[in-house]
C-alpha cells in the first residue's frame, strides 16, 4: 500500500465511472450514524504551539524527507488554527459523529506518567469538544494514531518496551477520560496496531522506520510491538470499565484495519485455507486476545514459535476481564485482495501467514477497478464479506470507524474538477449499499460509518500528494472547498434512513 504511491492522471473520469458498478441506495436503520474522521498530525498543524512535545512523526518527516516526499505535518490543514472554522464546516455536512485523535505529546509533552501535563494542550480539546457538542456533533476519540511522544521512544524504545508502554499509556488514558469523559462517549484506544506494528518496524514506511535494512530485527520488532499494544489496550480499557464508565456510561474499543481475502483459485483448498490464514494474520492478531480474551491464532502461534511472545496468566487474566468491555468492533477498511498459498515454507521476515497477495486472480480476474493510489481498488462486495467474518467470530457491533478512497489523477486536477469527485461519489455508495446488504440481508449490526477523511491532508509516507477528503484543501492557503461526496453523504444517509425497512420509497406516505 505505502510503498507504491503513484498516482494515475491518465483515464478520464467517464471512462473510469463505466468500470464501476451502479449504486442502488439500499436502506439503513434511522439511528444509523454517519460522519467523518481525521487524525492529529494529518490536520492539525501548529507542531510547535502551546507547549506541543514532538511526536515519532515530528521527528521521522524531518529525518525522513525521502520517505514522505520531502513534506511533513509541521502545518499540515493548519486545523489547530482554524479549529471554529472546521466545525462549522461538519456542521454544515449535517454529521451526527466526528472522529479525531488526540496529540499525546500536546497533553503531556514528553508523554511519561510521571511528566508534566500540558494545560493548553487540554484546553483545545475541551475547545474542540465543546464546539461539537454545540452544534450537536457527537464526538469519537482516538488515544492514539500513530504520533508517539519522542521522548517515550528515546527514553526506552517505546512500544518495545511492554511494561512502560502500558503503565505510560494507561496514565495517559487515565487523563483523557478524566478530562473529557464527560462528554466523550466512544473512546478507541489505537487506531490500526497492524500498520503501527508493521509499517513502523518491518517496513520501516512509518515512524519510527525501524526494518531490517536500516539495523533493526524485524523478525521479532513486530510481534513485541503488537503484544505492547494489546496489553496497553487492555490495560486502558479496565481503567475506564473500573473509574469511569460507571458515572460516564461511554463505550471503548479498538479500529483494526483489514483488507478483506478471496481465494487466488476458488477452487484450491490451499488457497482457501491461505484467505482464511492472512485474515488470522491480519485481524485475528488482535482481535482474538481483545473480543474473544484469548491467545493469538494457532496459525500464527505454529508459524512464529517463540518469535511470538507469551501472554502470562496475569495477562491472560486481564484479556479475559477486559473482553466484554470492548462494546464495539471499529473497523477501518478499504479494498481487498487475492490471497495464493506459499509452496516454500515462510521467510521469518514473513507476516502474511506465507501468503502472496495479488490483485488477479487464477481466471485472470482483477478483483476491482483502480482508485487513484495503486493500493487501492473497488472492492465493495468484498467489503461486505469482511463485515460478516468480523460480525461472525467477534460478535460486536461495527462501527465503520474510515472508509473512502482518492479519485484517479486527483492531485493533477484544477479545484473545479477536483471538487467534481464522482468516483469517490461511486465509491461511498456502493460501499454504503454493502453496509445494508449485511445489516438488511445478512443479520450483521453495523451502527455507523465514518467516511475517512473530512479533508486533504497528511497522507504520511505519500506526503500532500494522494487526497482522501471530502473537502478540498489548497495546502498554499489553506483553504477549504467542499466536495460533491460531502453533499452526497448527507444526502444519501437522508434518504437511505428514512426508507422504511419494508422497502417501500415514503414520499412521506408510509
Ligand atoms: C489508514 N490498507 O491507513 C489510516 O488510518 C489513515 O491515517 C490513512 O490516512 C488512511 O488509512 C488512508 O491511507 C491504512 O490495508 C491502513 O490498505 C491500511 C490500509 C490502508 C490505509
Amino acid at each position: 500500500m505505502f510503498e507504491s504511491n503513484e498516482i494515475r492522471a491518465d483515464i478520464s473520469t467517464k471512462s473510469v465511472l463505466d468500470t464501476l458498478d451502479t449504486v442502488r441506495e439500499l436502506p439503513l436503520p434511522p439511528n444509523f450514524l454517519w460522519g467523518a474522521a481525521t487524525a492529529a498530525y494529518q490536520v492539525e498543524g501548529g507542531a510547535q504551539q502551546d507547549g506541543k512535545g514532538p511526536s515519532i512523526w515530528d521527528e521521522f518527516s524531518h529525518r525522513e524527507p525521502s520517505v514522505t516526499s520531502g513534506e511533513d505535518g509541521d502545518i499540515a490543514c493548519d486545523h489547530y488554527n482554524r479549529l471554529a472554522e472546521d466545525i462549522a464546516l461538519l456542521s454544515s455536512y449535517g454529521v451526527d459523529v466526528y472522529r479525531f485523535s488526540i496529540c499525546w505529546s500536546r497533553l503531556i509533552p514528553l508523554g511519561g506518567r510521571n511528566d508534566p501535563i500540558n494545560e493548553k494542550g487540554i484546553a483545545f480539546y475541551n475547545t474542540l469538544i465543546d464546539g461539537l457538542i454545540a452544534h450537536g456533533i457527537k464526538p469519537a476519540v482516538t488515544l492514539y494514531h500513530w504520533d508517539l511522544p519522542l521522548e517515550l521512544h528515546t527514553r526506552y524504545g517505546g512500544m518495545l518496551n511492554s511494561a512502560d508502554f502500558q503503565a505510560d499509556f494507561e496514565h495517559y488514558a487515565r487523563l483523557c477520560f478524566s478530562r473529557f469523559g464527560d462528554r466523550v462517549k466512544q473512546w478507541i484506544t489505537f487506531n490500526e496496531p497492524y500498520i503501527v506494528a508493521l509499517f513502523g518496524y518491518h517496513s520501516g514506511i512509518l515512524a519510527p522506520g525501524h526494518s531490517t535494512k536500516t539495523g533493526h530485527d524485524s523478525t521479532t520488532e513486530p510481534w513485541r510491538v503488537g503484544h505492547s499494544l494489546i496489553l496497553a489496550h487492555a490495560a486502558a480499557v479496565q481503567t475506564y470499565a473500573t473509574d469511569f464508565l460507571p458515572s460516564q456510561k461511554g463505550n471503548i474499543s479498538i479500529v483494526l484495519n483489514s483488507d478483506f481475502y478471496e481465494p487466488y483459485d476458488a477452487t484450491s483448498e490451499a488457497d482457501k485455507a491461505a484467505a482464511r490464514r492472512r485474515l488470522e494474520f491480519y485481524v485475528g492478531w488482535f482481535g482474538d486476545p481483545i473480543y474473544l480474551g484469548g491467545d493469538y491464532p494457532e496459525s500464527m502461534r505454529q508459524q512464529l514459535g517463540s518469535r511470538l511472545p507469551q501472554f502470562t496468566e496475569a495477562e491472560q487474566g486481564l484479556l479475559k476481564k477486559t473482553a466484554p468491555h470492548n462494546t464495539f468492533y471499529g473497523m477501518n477498511h478499504y479494498t481487498s485482495q487475492y490471497a495464493r498459498a506459499r509452496t516454500t515454507p515462510p521467510h521469518e521476515e514473513d507476516h502474511t501467514g506465507n501468503v502472496e497477495e495479488l490483485t488477479t486472480n487464477s481466471k485472470g480476474v482483477e478483483i476491482g477497478p483502480l482508485s487513484g493510489v495503486s493500493w487501492l481498488r473497488v472492492t465493495h462486495k468484498q467489503f461486505r464479506k469482511l463485515l460478516n467474518w468480523a460480525w461472525d467470530r467477534y460478535q460486536r457491533p461495527i462501527y465503520i470507524t474510515e472508509n473512502g478512497c482518492p479519485c484517479p489523477g486527483e492531485n493533477s486536477m484544477a479545484l473545479g474538477q477536483a471538487v467534481d469527485d464522482q468516483f469517490r461519489v461511486r465509491y461511498f455508495g456502493l460501499y454504503i449499499d454493502a453496509i445494508s446488504q449485511a445489516i438488511n440481508e445478512d443479520g450483521v449490526e453495523v451502527a455507523g460509518y465514518y467516511a475517512w477523511s473530512l479533508m486533504d491532508n497528511f497522507e504520511w509516507a505519500a506526503g500532500y500528494s494522494i487526497r482522501f477528503g471530502i473537502t478540498h484543501v489548497d495546502f498554499a492557503t489553506g483553504t477549504r472547498t467542499p466536495k460533491k461526496s460531502a453533499a452526497y453523504l448527507e444526502e444519501t444517509f437522508g434518504k437511505r434512513r428514512a426508507i422504511p425497512r419494508n422497502g417501500n420509497i415514503a414520499n412521506g406516505i408510509p
